[in-house]
């Protein structure tokens, strides 16, 4: 094999080179190539790459968390997940993803489409950009990833080789086993949190029906393989631009529960609620944050609604088949709104959980940490560490979007 080498702006032009794909998008001469790393997650290196005829991204997988350093390795082999995750995910919901160029298995490198004007959506929605359209893409994209990915649709033979496929990324559903799921309810090493939490964070840490709870959906997440999950969809792996996105960076891809995504992606939604204080004037404060809870409604609604459309004609896997369910009319219909009430419920739990270790565990977002002033960040995390609370005790009473949406105004 080709002995793996972390790309610089300068070695950049040489590895690519003679790539017939690259040179296709962006002109064959390297010396015409400008280079910028631009990364800013917590995991890898980003290149932007332009030439005469076009521009690129150039995504390679470090062999440790960029976040901490090397003192925390991290297998390459993530990126062939990835690379599988995007092709999927593509087949599934197509134009909603980056198209991949090209993927080198050795250097842990994806070539795929630049996208442009579109920007980071948690960026937008801290400057109090609004996106026409999101929730409708992002619950369409939420149900045809889910559906298409489980089951009810494969062959059951396609899903079990591709479950086995995905059992061998072992420590990417690791670091969220822990940062997520566990990290939060103890002191781990690596926390940390706002100044004057310490009394909302030790009662969530003393509450034993909280914790019991908590570890329950631990354990869904990581033996139920339901559907082929994103796996960290927050507003962070999101593009937009006013009026058109996509979803990014599938590299915490596996089989998972099919509520994980729009779980995960629901409280990125709260976050982006609850700190809208802390970024918008009064005048325009009100008006912005019920445009982020009307797009929480749209994403369910939307998902609901693609998923029944879905069920009703593309139920090609082994469950509830046509054989058992189609003559019967009504059976099917109560079938389809049963497991979607299910997803939903489901759903709450994931997202209370997300929203406690945004705040609590390792990886926060820029939502909670851009805000200088310290006592109205603690304000607001509270608000955010309550509603979770509430949401991981009793996802089933907020299965409905009113419901989300009413306890939310009630903690805002
Ligand atoms: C060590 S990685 C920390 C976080 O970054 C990723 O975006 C995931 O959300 C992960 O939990
Ligand atoms: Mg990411």
């Amino acid at each position: 094999p080709d002995l793996y080498r972390p790309l610089t702006p300068e070695t950049l032009g040489d590895r690519l080179s003679g790539i017939s794909a690259v040179a296709d998008r962006i002109g064959a001469d390297p010396s015409d190539w400008t280079v910028r790393e631009v990364g800013d997650g917590n995991l890898n290196l980003v290149f932007i790459v332009e030439g005469p005829k076009g521009t690129i991204i150039v995504k390679q997988a470090l062999p440790y968390v960029r976040l901490v350093g090397d003192s925390w390795p991290l297998p390459l082999y993530r990126a062939l997940y990835e690379n599988h995750a995007l092709v999927r995910q593509a087949a599934r919901d197509p134009d909603a993803v980056p198209e991949v160029y090209h993927f080198d298995e050795d250097q842990a490198l994806i070539v795929m489409e630049f996208l442009s004007p579109h920007k980071i959506l948690r960026r937008k929605l801290i400057d109090g950009e609004k996106v026409a359209g999101l929730g409708a893409f992002l619950g369409t994209f939420c149900a045809r990833t889910a559906f298409r990915g489980s089951e009810l649709s494969m062959k059951s033979a396609d899903k079990k080789a591709d479950v086995s496929l995905f059992a061998g990324n072992v420590e990417i559903p690791a670091i969220t086993e822990a940062l997520v799921f566990t990290d939060p309810y103890y002191a781990a090493e690596m926390n940390h949190h706002t100044e004057g939490l310490d009394p909302v964070v030790a009662d969530l840490r003393t509450n034993a029906e909280l914790k019991a709870k908590v570890q329950r959906f631990l354990m869904k997440f990581a033996s139920n393989t339901e559907t082929m999950v994103h796996g960290d969809l927050h507003s962070g792996s999101i593009m937009s631009t006013d009026s058109d996105s996509r979803v990014i960076d599938p590299e915490f891809v596996q089989y998972g529960p099919l509520g994980f995504d729009i779980g995960m992606l629901t409280a990125n939604f709260l976050m982006a609620y609850f700190s809208q204080p802390a970024h918008r004037s009064a005048e325009t404060l009100e008006d912005f944050q019920e445009w982020v809870l009307s797009v929480i409604a749209e994403t369910f609604s939307s998902f609901e609604a693609e998923f029944t459309r879905l069920w009703n004609t593309e139920r090609t896997g082994m469950l509830y088949p046509a054989s058992l369910f189609e003559d019967q009319g009504q059976a099917s219909d109560i079938a389809c709104a049963g497991l979607l009430q299910e997803i939903r419920n489901e759903a709450m739990g994931y997202c209370g959980i997300e929203m406690h270790r945004r705040t609590l565990s390792l990886a926060h977002n820029a939502d909670f940490e851009e805000i200088e002033d310290k006592q109205l960040k603690r304000r607001l995390e509270t608000r955010n560490l309550l509603m979770g609370a509430d949401l991981i005790l009793s996802p089933e009473s907020y299965g409905s979007t009113d419901a989300l949406v009413k306890l939310a105004r009630q903690f805002n």
